[in-house]
């Protein structure tokens, strides 16, 4: 039995996990029965784990998994973790659009930044294809996503615009990387590691939709250092359990506020003294930032009635 190495899981779901070990090599694990669990958690893509190579068996054993510093899944209705973990220890979501062909959505764009909010994790936003239209155009849909504290890459794989920029962003850390198919996820990828053929999974609806069993995550090392992790289920893992109530938490611009309307529970839907519908009303909060709140907000209220 060798002494245990630190390792990262890279994809699997039960049975036999990939991993990449400290230094640097691709094997196969297996979860050891007496497992040691800090967070007595259920082992996921992107956990930090020890695994020992027992002789008498081809794989590793996986024989600690780390405490996490973030995880990507479903809360129960009571705000605790359930048990469905997407993916562990993310850095970041990286939302990528295309400036067209296809249209940018920011309702969709919303969405996955609120699954952001919601799981604590720093989200950025990349609009890519700005060879192909105006850029002012451009910093007139995402412009105030910065104010929000969500940076945003205008970039384009045609002139190389931003290219350098994003490199840089996912240098070192673990993304997340999702946004709709053909926004060019898979040619940023290629540009910014050529030969690495990273096949970043399309995030489909129509493949996805009603399906609640989460494809799993795989994690791709990037060459140097950090992981893209393509999350098929990424727009499935949805507001799952994510209170109506608390999803104003999950915008940046109401939670600023949230707290000084009148009521205590406001929905900020039709109460009076409302501080986030007066900021509204002052142009303080964008009314597409709004609508997307509240479809959010109703999405999330009827998933709660029995
Ligand atoms: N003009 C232009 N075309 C681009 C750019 N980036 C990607 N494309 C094109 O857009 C199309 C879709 O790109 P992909 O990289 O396959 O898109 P994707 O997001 O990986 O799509 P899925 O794998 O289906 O999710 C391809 O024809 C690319 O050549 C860009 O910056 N400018
Ligand atoms: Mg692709
Ligand atoms: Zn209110």
């Amino acid at each position: 039995m060798s002494d245990p190495v630190r390792a990262r899981v890279l994809s699997g779901t039960g049975g036999l996990w990939r991993v990449q070990l400290a230094d640097g090599t691709i094997d196969v694990a297996a979860l050891r029965g007496k497992v040691k669990r800090e967070g007595g958690q259920k082992l996921a893509v992107g956990d930090a784990v020890d695994v020992e190579r027992d002789t008498r068996e081809t794989a590793l054993a996986i024989v600690r998994i780390h405490p996490r510093t973030s995880q990507l899944g479903r809360r129960n209705p009571s705000g605790a973790w359930g048990e469905r973990i997407v993916a562990a220890n993310l850095d970041q979501v990286i939302v990528v659009f295309a400036l067209v062909r296809p249209e940018p959505h920011v309702r969709m764009l919303d969405r996955f930044l609120v699954i952001a909010e919601a799981n604590d994790i720093a989200a950025r936003i990349v609009v890519n294809k700005v060879d192909l239209s105006d850029l002012r155009e451009a910093r007139a849909l995402f412009g105030g996503y910065e104010g929000l504290g969500y940076p945003v890459h205008y970039t384009s794989i045609v002139t190389g615009a931003g290219i350098d920029e994003l490199h840089e962003a996912l240098r070192g850390v673990t993304s997340a990387l999702t946004g709709p198919s053909g926004v060019g996820k898979s040619s940023l990828m290629n540009t910014m590691y050529p030969g690495l053929d990273l096949r970043v999974a399309a995030i489909s609806d129509s493949v996805n939709k009603g399906r609640h069993t989460t494809v799993g995550a795989h994690m791709h090392p990037l060459p140097d250092g950090g992981y893209v992790m393509d999350t098929p289920g990424l727009r499935e893992v949805g507001l799952w359990g994510l209170a109506s109530e608390s999803i104003d938490q999950c915008f940046p611009e109401l939670r600023a506020r949230a707290g000084q309307c009148r009521f205590a529970d406001c929905r900020h839907l039709a109460e009076p003294g409302c501080s986030v519908r007066d900021a509204l009303q002052r142009g303080e909060i964008s009314a597409e930032r709004y609508a997307s709140y509240t479809k959010l907000r109703e999405e999330a209220a009827a998933d709660e009635r029995p």
